[in-house]
């Protein structure tokens, strides 16, 4: 949205700019043409970033949707807040945010909240479609005040691969995407276990692996470099995959 803004800025002032001298000038016209494709070319791809994922009926909802990666982060932290149906979990939200945050479980829950049936596509080539219930996304980071120098958000899981927290990030574009919600639903019921509780990333435009389970903490960020090993995810930083995993 930020982009877009500055974008009609810069067309307003191409159109300004724009007096019948300069577009009878051919490298003037040269310009100026580059620069309309070019920005119907970036507002093409911005309005592509902001389609929806497909949403199902509840009769097309898979009978088992089944959990990959972390089925349980198996820690005794983890293991406490479980056990205590997770009243003493918070979610931090930090970084580029004038408030810092810790939600509960139960504050999250009063949120305005969507509903939806969308399918799920693993890296490793299964899928099942699933409902989810949370709040956007966009409307906690806005609950602590994100500010405009954002450019990112990450999350922070749980469970540990080799030590190591998982971790997931993306960009404004998706954290803002109408569909991008933090799930405590899953199919009428509390989130469970092997699925990410008690809350957990669905970013419904993007391959399974983005969705990251077992949230602690959401950090508004500039840049990616000083997470992991600075590729944006434990798979992107470990296994090459892709860090935009579109679909
Ligand atoms: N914290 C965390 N998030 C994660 C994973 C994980 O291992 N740990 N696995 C990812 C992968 S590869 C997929 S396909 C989905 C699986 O979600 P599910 O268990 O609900 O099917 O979670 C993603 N998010
Ligand atoms: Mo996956």
């Amino acid at each position: 949205m930020i982009a877009r803004r500055s974008l009609l800025t810069g067309g307003a002032g191409l159109l300004l700019a724009g007096c019948d001298r300069v577009v009878q000038n051919p490298t003037a016209r040269r310009i100026l043409f580059a620069g309309e494709d070019m920005q119907r070319g970036l507002q093409r791809a911005l309005s592509d970033r902001a389609a929806l994922a497909p949403e199902f009926r509840p009769d097309q909802m898979s009978p088992i949707f089944r959990a990959n990666g972390t089925h349980n982060p198996g820690t005794p932290e983890y293991a406490a807040l479980a056990q205590n149906n997770f009243a003493d979990w918070r979610l931090a939200v930090g970084g580029l945010v004038d408030t810092p945050r810790r939600f509960t479980l139960a504050q999250l829950r009063t949120m305005p909240a969507r509903t939806q049936i969308t399918r799920h596509d693993c890296v490793e080539g299964w899928s099942a479609i699933g409902q989810w219930t949370g709040p956007l996304l966009g409307t906690v980071l806005k609950a602590a005040g994100v500010r405009r120098s954002a450019r990112y958000v990450v999350f922070h899981c749980a469970d540990l691969f080799g030590g190591i927290p998982y971790y997931e990030s993306i960009d404004m574009v998706d954290a803002f995407h109408s569909q991008t919600i933090l799930a405590w639903g899953m199919n009428g019921h509390m989130l469970d276990v092997a699925h990410g509780a008690p809350l957990r990333l669905r970013v419904e435009r993007q391959l399974g692996y983005k969705h990251a389970k077992y949230l602690m903490r959401i950090d508004a960020v500039a840049s990616l470099d000083g997470i992991g090993l600075g590729k944006g995810g434990y798979w992107e930083d470990h296994v090459d995959y892709d860090w935009y995993a579109g679909i």
